[in-house]
């Protein structure tokens, strides 16, 4: 995992972006992105017991496993790749262990409104918390595979950042618990 400010260079999304500022787990941690890493095996089989203890700890209760690929998406790609990339948030924790491939999670960050960029690979998890305004791109080896965690049922409704979405309260709560 690399996390750095985004160029907001125009151009294709799949690119790095890359401005050469890093950022620090440190911030992560302050907008409430948590990030670990644990090693998958070489041919990309989850560490089940280290995401079992993250999964007790933090209540996480379902899980299942997605292939964010031409492949794997099959009709649905073009209208996923495309809905993954505009800005919004969730009511609830959005959670990814990535198994294979490789991939940009871009969070807001607050109240600058910068672009952080999260490069994943294989071995990375991360969670996003509710409330925060982020967008997801595959990179240019345009393959991903990744395990959601949930805390109950998949709520993976996306909420485009908007008038609403500033005035819900998740939102709200997202901002207080960041302490702005
Ligand atoms: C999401 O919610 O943005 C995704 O599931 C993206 C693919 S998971 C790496
Ligand atoms: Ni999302």
């Amino acid at each position: 995992m690399r996390a750095y400010y985004f160029d907001n260079v125009p151009g294709d999304q799949r690119l790095p972006h890359d401005s050469g500022k890093s950022v620090l787990l440190e911030k992560l941690s302050a907008l409430g992105v948590h990030y670990w890493s644990i090693p998958v095996s070489p041919s990309g089989e989850p560490d089940e017991e280290a995401v079992d203890r993250i999964a007790r700890e933090r209540d996480y209760k379902n899980r299942d496993v997605i292939d964010v690929s031409r492949q794997g998406l099959g009709a649905a790609y073009e209208s996923k790749i495309k809905m993954f990339f505009e800005e919004h948030m969730h009511e609830d924790e959005e959670i990814r262990y990535i198994l294979a491939g490789s991939g940009f999670f871009d969070v807001r960050e607050h109240p600058t409104d910068n672009w952080i960029r999260i490069a994943m690979h294989p071995g990375d998890m991360i969670v996003l918390p509710a409330g925060i305004y982020h967008r997801f791109t595959l990179d240019e080896a345009d393959r991903i595979r990744a395990m959601r965690l949930f805390k109950d049922e998949p709520k993976w409704t996306p909420y485009n950042r908007g008038h609403e979405t500033d005035a819900n309260p998740i939102r709200g709560e997202y901002l207080r618990a960041i302490g702005v």
